[in-house]
């Protein structure tokens, strides 16, 4: 069994800082579940190119607002109690107007340190087959 406090994250190399977002890592790959679990901010008047070519992540947002816009689809607005999951790989734009805060689990869980590249993507897990 597992507990676990967001305040005992807070500086350990469970929280992730990039420049548009805080991603504190409740569940890693080392904790031997399949998947990983994130309370993630979003800062506000910001947008990120995310695109998780190795990964399959669900986002719920629970604070704040913002929008995702997929390629090739109009923006969807994003509040407190909406879910959009990434499970066909979406390159997507996320934009927060309001800082947001989003419970991300992802499949195969993080190791812990990724952060996005310039193009958006996470590295593939050393034991992934897929490129
Ligand atoms: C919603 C989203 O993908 N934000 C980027 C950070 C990511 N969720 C993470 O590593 O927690």
């Amino acid at each position: 069994m597992i507990i676990r406090r967001l305040e005992d994250l807070i500086g350990t190399h469970r929280d992730v800082h990039a420049a548009t977002w805080n991603s504190r890592r409740l569940l890693l790959a080392e904790d031997g579940l399949g998947y990983s679990l994130h309370d993630t901010l979003i800062h506000a008047g910001t947008q990120t190119l995310i695109h998780y070519q190795h990964h399959l992540e669900s986002v719920y947002c629970i604070e704040g607002d913002g929008e995702i816009e997929p390629d090739g689809l109009a923006p969807i607005p994003l509040s407190s109690g909406v879910l959009y999951v990434l499970n066909g790989h979406e390159r997507h734009w996320l934009r927060a107007n309001r800082r947001m805060r989003m419970m991300c689990v992802f499949t195969p869980a993080l190791t812990g340190h990724e952060v996005h590249d310039s193009n958006g993507v996470y590295p593939a897990p050393a034991t992934s087959s897929e490129s």
